[in-house]
């Protein structure tokens, strides 16, 4: 199908929180059973993660974490192992997340899976572009869309492969680089103001879907903000913006929206 012509030519998809709730009963517990592991006494509750998702990227957190929470480890680190320390334990995190996802214990978002298929079906272009580690997405992808669904997607951006994670543009720039495609052709699917941020930065229109951690946030500038994507017997809630009268996230509202 050549669809040179349509205003909307791909759909990139953030992870956390948008595809599915990972946070919160995902990554959290993978961190806090990585902490055990190494016999360190943090825990993170579901109150302090809330605040500390607002610093994007697992090293990153655990970073501030550390700085905020956790001084004296710091210093005793020193200055020169504490990268080396923190990426090790962010290592041993990864391997709970991704043991987690592969028992099923994570499910997708409502309305995700019908979105995806019918993009494909419509001959749209669909890409991941998240802060998380790639090795997440695979095992999300294949836990909960099938073994061959990684194939579906034409472009997958994640993690450490760009330098500014967001709320910096970055992954979306490298995304559309990689799609060959412009902005203004494309469409972003985020939950997050940091996401958001990072989607507007890089010229696209957004759709946000909220979730518990993130339904507060300040989503200025995106272009509808849902409670999620939506499913024909679970019609979603219109927070901001003009879904045409629409009850579900399609092709054909998404079409709608580039007019
Ligand atoms: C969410 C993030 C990630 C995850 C943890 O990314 O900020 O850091 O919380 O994953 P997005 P890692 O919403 O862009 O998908 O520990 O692998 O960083
Ligand atoms: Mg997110």
């Amino acid at each position: 199908m050549d669809n040179g012509n349509q205003p909307l030519r791909a759909v990139l998809f953030d992870v956390d929180g948008t595809l599915a709730d990972t946070e919160r009963d995902g990554h959290r517990i993978a961190f806090n059973a990585a902490f055990a592991e190494l016999g360190l006494d943090w825990t993170w509750d579901v109150d302090l993660y809330g605040d500390l998702l607002k610093i994007t990227g697992g090293k990153e957190r655990i970073h501030y974490y550390m700085k905020n929470y956790a001084p004296a480890e710091m210093d005793r680190m020193g200055l020169d192992g504490l990268d080396a320390w923190i990426a090790s334990l962010h290592k041993i995190k990864t391997k709970h997340y991704v043991s987690l996802l592969e028992g099923g214990e994570i499910p997708l978002r409502p309305g995700v899976e019908r979105l995806i298929q019918g993009l494909r079906d419509a001959g749209i272009k669909i890409a991941i572009a998240t802060t998380t580690t790639e090795e997440n997405v695979t095992a999300l992808l294949k836990s909960t869309l099938g073994e061959d669904s990684l194939e579906w997607f034409d472009v997958i951006g994640a993690g450490d492969i760009v330098p500014g994670k967001k709320p910096e543009p970055d992954i979306y720039h490298w995304a559309l680089e990689q799609l060959g495609l412009p902005a203004q052709q494309c469409i972003a699917v985020e939950d997050s103001e940091n996401g958001l941020k990072a989607s507007l930065a890089a010229g696209l229109d957004t759709v946000v879907t909220v979730n518990a951690y993130t339904r507060l946030q300040n989503f200025n500038g995106a272009t509808l903000v849902l409670s999620d994507l939506g499913e024909p017997t679970q019609p979603f809630a219109v927070l901001e913006g003009d879904a045409f009268n629409s009850g579900w996230v399609d092709a054909e509202l998404l079409l709608k929206l580039k007019t």
